[in-house]
């Protein structure tokens, strides 16, 4: 099944991903110029979440057959074993390329050093991990680092002059978006007087995000005054808990989160959220490009990283008519 494709006619053009969704093509028809089909393995973290969804649906639209690519598909709900299992199995039955959502940033280097030496080039989509960059040919995502530091501009300067005590709703433990979104909010929020009273993973899951908040509700009550959800999903999920404690969030409980998912969108011009950084999931058209320019033997960027914005309610009131997911 493995394809040797020689380079074929260089394909020009950068790599922006506009607000909206990706530019670039994955260019129809013939795969990489030899004609042959190109066979990938895709391992995605699992269906936890829209914004997860709507990644899915990106990666399958452009990994079509009409774009020259027999795709395996893989969800591992969220467990890295199985996600590192599904890798193994893509070298096993000598897959062209494997693509990679990584649960989480850490176990990747010997199935990475498995796919190096049968000659499989492994391209990293959406999360990143720890492994050494000779184990990977392209990173394409979000920069999480930046949507924390915007989110947590929002609170400080919405909310630190004065005392505020906020909670957290985590994401997976151990994934990139979840270390470096906190990184990136506590940088923005130093100094200010907002306090973290709690912080706990919700696993990008509205029940999880739910549970949590119960629980959070049911130690500190009505001092509360901010909720930092790293995705739209667990701030949804916190939602019900907020109203059931009699609280009204939006205003009781300022509410920030990231994806800016259309059910998060819709939450903020609601007034149920206050500010929603938006994490683009529509990575699918630039991975299949990135994917057959490796096969193709040409350069690629090492890290492609899309553009993101951020809405207030006002924003999202303009954008959510237009909104792709
Ligand atoms: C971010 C992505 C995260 C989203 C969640 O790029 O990995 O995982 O923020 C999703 O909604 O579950």
């Amino acid at each position: 099944m493995k394809t040797k494709i020689v380079a074929g006619i260089a394909l020009l053009g950068a790599f922006a991903l506009a607000a909206t969704g990706c530019s670039g093509s994955a260019g129809a028809g013939a795969s990489g110029g030899s004609g042959k089909m190109i066979t990938v393995g895709f391992a995605q973290t699992g269906s936890e979440s829209g914004w997860r969804s709507a990644n899915t649906e990106s990666m399958k639209d452009a990994f079509s057959e009409a774009n020259g690519f027999k795709l395996i598909f893989n969800a591992a709900d969220n467990k890295a074993e199985n996600q590192i299992a599904a890798v193994r199995s893509f070298i096993n039955q000598g897959v062209d390329a494997i693509v990679i959502a990584p649960v989480v940033t850490t176990g990747w280097d010997d199935v990475l050093k498995e796919a190096k030496d049968a000659n499989i080039p492994v391209i990293l989509e959406d999360r990143t991990l720890d492994s050494s960059e000779d184990l990977w040919a392209s990173w394409i995502g979000d920069d999480f680092k930046k949507e924390g530091e915007t989110a947590g501009a929002w609170a400080a300067k919405t909310l630190g002059a004065t005392p505020t005590n906020m909670v957290v709703l985590e994401g997976t433990t151990g994934s990139a978006p979840a270390q470096d979104r906190a990184a990136g909010f506590s940088s923005a929020i130093a100094g200010t007087k907002i306090k973290t009273l709690d912080s706990q993973t919700g696993n990008f899951t509205r029940a999880d995000g739910k549970t949590v908040m119960e629980g959070f509700l049911q130690k500190y009550g009505k001092q509360i005054n901010l909720l930092f959800a790293q995705n739209d999903d667990m701030g949804l999920g916190a939602l019900d808990a907020i109203k059931a404690a009699g609280l009204t969030p939006g205003k009781d409980v300022q509410i920030v989160t990231i994806d800016a998912t259309h059910d998060g969108l819709q939450a903020l011009v609601d007034g149920q959220f206050n500010y929603v950084v938006e994490c683009n999931p529509l990575l699918g058209k630039q991975v299949a490009q990135t994917v057959k320019d490796v096969l193709a033997g040409k350069t690629v960027e090492k890290r492609q990283t899309a553009t993101d914005q951020a809405f207030d309610q006002n924003q999202a009131k303009t954008a959510l008519p237009d909104r792709k997911y």
